[in-house]
């Protein structure tokens, strides 16, 4: 089969137990740049669950067999059949047996970065989803949990750090300058979460104390000379590890838990048990390399990374289908610890923007499914913005319906049932349905039905009644393969704001009482009357997004003003300000009269501008408008990305105008002249000052680009730095031209850095870009190698620059899909992403439709491709009516 015949498809429902388990694995790795060699020693159980003797079938993926034995004697050749993908022992021995099996790698020529492969000179693996079968035949499947015993032997020149998973056993030097490291991981674990690292690392050390007062070591490897880059990264791990205690009651396991930074990484990071390892991007950070998005990312992400320890590692996933358990659940919990260590409103807005920024969007195309996805060709794309994202929301939904003690013993049930298992998402879910009255059956839809449900709410004050009725209908849209649907069970927290901006008691004509502010929807149309309501009230609804979904509701462009300025709710007092905003964009893009006027948005934006008791950070978040990938997914059809781009630069430039005396006064109120700390309140009054600065420079003034010009020059760190180039960026003068240039020479030796120069020059909204672009791949910087670089220059182009990607003439779609192919032979994953940029295409208007059509037909047809790469153009381009693409 060559690389584009495509297999059939891996089906949920086919999931059967495995025939064999593997009790332990000793692993004896040898590190040469090319020549690795791998032995590896099974111990082999048949699954008695299974009942008759079965074929032992092992998986593989571009293996190099050296030998094979079972208890000691080498297997003769006709005893088993090895292709690079498979190895078949027919007739294995009755009962346990002890399978030896001697692999050679070449980690040099990994360029995939699945397996174990070289990055920078040092040797590292990556083995979720599917990279543990490039090292050794294995049973690769998350059910098949084993305890693994890993041997590393290198030269100690070249790799003097030798580590895995668990804790160090053994270490010694060996005769002609080799050496060797023996760790033991006791806990049972499947092969994705397999971890070596060799090479020449330096190493910051710290000590956490947990609750019940063992002492951890944890260490931090990094490339040597950037250890003084760690401590947000250190600090950030001690926090996630006393917050997992505090709010989930999980301690740590090991007595050593270790990240490694590498330069060279398919995704953000990977929780491999004891040993995770991460993007340099998500550790590394000073004032002078990151920004205040940086640090709160690597925050975000070593707390990720840590709380799988409990939530992926300690309980897995039965099969791929249930990533979301491990993912969904995670991210939760990693929002979670975020809103407690920052604010919970900022954090709420921020995690809402990008919901509805990827997941929306990718909910409403071709590339849709559902949190649980029932199929798939290539399991590495579907680590997505609806597993991981729409994930946490269906995990918050149990919390807002079930409430914050139910949920925490649901929680603390599911810990301590299925400790050491590999479970499903059933199981997660039954435990919150055991300590509650959750109806699971009708929950389980979030799991099983993709699209974002539409919502639809009314409600009316009736005077004489004193009652306020309120009419709810919900419904989901077709999509692949799901074209009817059933209603959802969603929490749907609200209030009824009274004149004075005080929530009005919430008692049902019916006697029953609205627990927490939440009410439950599950039917197509739910009716509530509310008694006792003695004035007209302004309902806010879905507060703090209870329930992620598109919802209209019949307020006026008053009552959004009402909302904006009073609402105690901050979440729907920023959805406020959003609503009234597209309002006025949509309406501008099709040539319509608003119900919102321009004054009223700007009136909304200066009272929370001037409302003193408001955190900047939240401020900052109300004053900027929905992006154009919002905009564009409420226009839903026909799209001309350029409308969009003109409407939203002319809202932004008279808000920028009408409120300059405002901005100006905020501005220089919030800039600081100490020293820089990334802490949250400190980044927040960063972030409303470049907000504010980006406003007055949005319709090109001169005196806002000098201002901006200016704080480029002097800024004291690189979030300043940046978004003074961000803004100057947008406005085609020669201070852009001299800040672009003056960055490069100012940070040309480090990477990271100049990721941010390709990523920001790869979204100027102008027809000079797509040159621009092409001209930095041939950059001395640029390599299509490395995933960090081809991310934030063509990854900026196509996923952050909607107009240049769409331009009319089609060559941005020529330049990706050109791309897309190159990379395909280096990294079949990395390029599957960036195809993934199509995801809309089918809203597009007829001209830019056709082009987009035609750039991904000749992806589909080219010879050779990747399964990743020709499984996201197969459903791309699969017709909405069609199943036969993706059944
Ligand atoms: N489990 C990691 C993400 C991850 C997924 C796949 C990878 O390689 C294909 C690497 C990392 C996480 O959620 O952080
Ligand atoms: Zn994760």
């Amino acid at each position: 089969m060559t690389r584009t015949e495509q297999a059939p498809p891996i089906r949920l429902q086919d999931y059967r137990p495995p025939d064999w388990l593997v009790d332990t694995v000793h692993l004896d790795v040898s590190l040469h740049p090319t020549a690795s060699r791998v032995r590896a020693r099974l111990a082999l159980r048949p699954n008695s669950e299974t009942g008759a003797p079965a074929p032992v079938v092992l998986d593989g993926d571009g293996l190099n067999l050296v030998s094979v034995s079972i208890d000691g004697v080498p297997l003769p050749k006709e005893a088993f059949v090895a292709t690079p993908d498979r190895l078949t022992i027919s007739q294995a021995p009755p009962g346990s047996f002890r399978l030896e099996i001697e692999t050679l790698l070449d980690p040099a020529a990994n360029t995939q970065l699945s397996g174990l492969y070289r990055s920078s000179g040092v040797y590292c693996t990556q083995c979720e989803a599917e990279g543990f079968r490039r090292i050794t035949y294995f049973p690769d499947r998350p059910d098949v949990m084993a305890v693994y015993n890993t041997r590393i032997e290198a030269d100690k020149a070249e790799a003097p750090v030798l580590l895995a998973n668990g804790n160090l056993v053994a270490q010694s030097d060996l005769p002609n300058g080799r050496h060797f490291a023996e760790w033991h991981d006791p806990f049972p674990k499947p092969s994705y979460l397999f971890a070596l690292v060799g090479g020449t690392l330096a190493c910051v050390s710290d000590t956490f104390r947990t609750l019940s007062g063992r002492e951890v070591a944890l260490k931090i490897y990094v490339e040597p000379g950037k250890e003084h880059r760690c401590g947000y990264a250190m600090d950030s791990l001690k926090r996630a590890m006393a917050w997992d205690e505090q709010a989930f009651g999980r301690e740590y396991d090991l007595d050593i838990f270790m990240i490694v930074a590498v330069s060279d990484f398919n995704m953000g990071a990977m929780e491999n048990k004891g040993l995770n390892i991460f993007n340099d991007k998500y550790v590394l950070a000073s004032a002078e390399t990151a920004t205040d998005g940086d640090f709160a990312s690597i925050e975000a992400i070593i707390a990720h990374e840590y709380f799988h320890n409990w939530t992926g590692n300690r309980i897995t996933c039965r099969d791929w289908f249930q990533l979301c358990l491990k993912e969904g659940l995670t991210v939760f919990r990693d929002q979670e610890f975020t809103a407690d260590q920052r604010s919970r409103p900022v954090k709420r807005i921020s995690d809402v923007r990008v919901l509805r920024g990827h997941q929306f969007v990718e909910d409403a195309g071709p590339l849709a499914h559902p949190v649980r996805p029932e199929l798939y060709r290539e399991i590495n794309n579907f680590y997505t913005a609806t597993v991981y994202e729409k994930g946490a929301e269906v995990v918050r939904m149990v919390k807002t319906l079930i409430g914050a003690e139910k949920f925490r013993k649901g929680m603390d049930l599911y810990f301590s049932r299925h400790d050491g298992q590999a479970a499903t998402v059933e199981q997660f879910i039954r435990c919150f349905a055991d300590v509650s009255d959750l109806d699971m059956p009708v929950f389980m839809r979030w799991y099983s039905q993709a699209g974002t449900p539409e919502v639809v709410a009314s409600g009316t004050w009736d005077e004489t009644g004193n009652t306020y009725r309120l009419d709810i209908a919900q419904a989901v849209p077709p999509t692949p393969n799901q074209p009817v649907k059933q209603p959802m069970l969603m929490p749907m927290a609200l209030g009824l704001v009274g004149k004075d901006g005080r929530d009005l008691p919430l008692l049902l004509a019916d006697g029953k009482t609205v627990e927490r502010g939440v009410l439950t929807l599950s039917q197509p149309a739910d009716t509530f009357v509310f008694a006792d309501v003695g004035e007209r009230p302004v309902l806010s609804l879905n507060r703090a997004f209870s329930a992620p979904i598109k919802l209209t509701a019949n307020l006026s462009p008053a009552d959004l003003s009402f909302l904006a300025a009073y609402d105690s709710d901050p979440f729907n007092r920023w959805q406020s300000v959003q609503v009234l905003a597209l309002g006025i964009l949509l309406a501008d893009v099709r040539q319509t009269r608003a119900e919102a006027t321009r004054e009223d948005l700007i009136a909304a934006m200066a009272e929370i501008l001037n409302d003193a008791r408001l955190e900047p950070a939240f401020i900052a978040q109300a004053l900027s408008l929905p992006g154009e990938a919002d905009i564009a997914r409420e226009i839903g059809s026909d799209i001309d990305p350029d409308a969009i781009f003109r409407a939203r630069l002319a809202l932004r430039s008279a808000i920028g105008q009408s409120l300059a005396g405002t901005l100006e006064e905020a501005y220089a109120r919030m800039t600081e002249n100490g020293a820089y700390s990334p802490d949250a309140t400190s980044a927040g009054r960063r972030s409303l000052k470049n907000t504010c600065l980006d406003l007055l420079a949005a319709d090109g003034n001169a005196e806002g680009t000098e201002r901006a010009a200016q704080q480029y020059r002097a800024a004291g760190n690189m979030t300043d730095r940046i978004a003074a180039l961000g803004t100057l960026s947008l406005h085609d003068t020669p201070q852009r031209a001299q800040a672009i240039e003056d960055f490069y020479g100012r940070y040309s030796s480090d990477p990271l850095i100049i990721d941010k120069w390709f990523a920001l020059q790869a979204s100027i909204p102008e027809a000079g870009t797509l040159d621009r672009v092409r001209a930095l791949t041939t950059h001395a910087a640029f390599s299509l190698s490395n995933p960090n670089r081809v991310r934030s220059l063509i990854g900026a182009f196509a996923q952050g620059n909607l107009t240049q990607f769409n331009r009319a003439d089609g060559r941005g779609y020529q330049f990706i899909a050109d791309n897309v192919l190159a990379l395909d032979e280096k990294n079949p994953q990395v390029a599957a992403r960036l195809l993934s940029a199509f995801k809309s295409w089918r809203s597009l208007e007829a001209g830019r439709r056709a082009q987009a059509e035609a750039a991904l037909r000749r992806v589909a047809s080219a010879s050779d491709l990747s399964r990743d790469v020709n499984d996201i153009a197969q459903r791309a381009l699969a017709d909405a009516s069609d199943t036969a693409a993706s059944s």
